[in-house]
């Protein structure tokens, strides 16, 4: 049981986004699951990118890191690879997670690495006043685009499920109860999670009213098992809530243990000798 209360995770900072902004929701999912979970504040670390989203770590009491736009991935993956046993939730927008920082993606999940990414997907640049972005539809009008997006969108589920991501589901921040217990979900998940949290701009794409008539459920009768079937749910358009693919396989920091357990301690001198033996070797002796 847990002794825990989503308060416990409030840092001393109140968040500063627009009203109404989706994130608000998000982060109060957050707390939650956290609290469901009864994680140590301690033992947790909250990895960020650039961007309105990105700001979250600031209010949260675990641990944080805000780094670079579009590098919350390759920062979280070392901190679990360095600490296995600390808990690592990546989070961002959509323009820090797949635009700058997309080449990450695909390689977190393919590797497995036990960190969960939440990503605040709200379709556009929010913090830099709403530039289109890589999820933004078709011909949708933004300050950058007057005459609609000539672009058409990147599908953030399909690619995680396409990149071997082995837990990949969608949430909407105005419906935290469901977006919760995905969160927690997610992070007990052994392996890389990603979910996409439908999470309005109010200010520069305000899709709330139209999102919460767009959403459904994932069918109760989907096998999240099935590849084939997830990857088609994700294609098929529409937003479905809910866990879209699950699969169990050994994670990244699994298998570096055990390759730690099969190398033998090596002496640095006897390395540097083969290292010297073998650059004369290629550059040769002058004659
Ligand atoms: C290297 C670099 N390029 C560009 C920027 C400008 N920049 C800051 S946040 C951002 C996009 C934010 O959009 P998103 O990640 O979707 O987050 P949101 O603000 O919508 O939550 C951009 C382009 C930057 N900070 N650093
Ligand atoms: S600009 Fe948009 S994403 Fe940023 S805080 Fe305001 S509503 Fe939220």
């Amino acid at each position: 049981m847990s002794t825990r209360k989503p308060n416990d995770y409030k840092s001393e900072l109140k968040p500063i986004w627009c009203p109404g902004c989706g994130d608000f929701g998000v982060l109060a999912s957050l707390y939650r699951s956290m609290a469901d979970m009864d994680l140590d504040p301690s033992r947790t670390v909250i990895v960020s990118g650039i961007g309105c989203s990105s700001r979250l770590p600031h209010f949260a009491s675990t641990y944080g890191i805000h780094t670079l736009h579009g590098r919350p991935l390759p920062v979280a993956m070392g901190v679990k690879l360095a600490n296995p046993d600390l808990t690592v939730i990546a989070v961002g927008g959509d323009g820090d997670g797949f635009a700058i920082g997309a080449g990450h993606f695909p390689h977190a999940s393919r590797r497995n690495i036990d960190v969960t990414y939440l990503v605040m997907d709200n379709e556009i640049y929010g913090l830099t006043k709403g530039q289109a972005s890589p999820t933004s539809l078709f011909e949708q009008k933004a300050p950058s685009t007057p005459f609609g997006n000539p672009e058409d969108p990147l599908n953030p589920l399909a690619l995680a499920i396409a990149a071997g991501a082995s837990f990949v589901a969608r949430g909407a921040s105005f419906n935290t109860k469901a977006l919760t217990e995905l969160i927690t979900q997610a992070v007990e998940h052994k392996g890389f999670s990603y979910i996409d949290a439908m999470s309005p701009c109010t200010t520069f794409n305000n899709t709330q009213e139209s999102w919460k008539d767009a959403v459904t459920d994932v069918a109760p009768d989907h096998d999240p098992t099935d590849r084939v079937k997830a990857f088609d749910l994700a294609l098929r358009g529409g937003f479905s809530l809910g866990i879209l693919y699950r699969q169990e396989r050994t994670t990244q920091t699994e298998r570096y243990r055990a390759i730690l357990e099969q190398a033998k301690p090596s002496d640095v001198n006897v390395m540097l000798d083969g290292f010297n033996a073998r650059k004369g070797a290629a550059i040769g002796k002058p004659a």
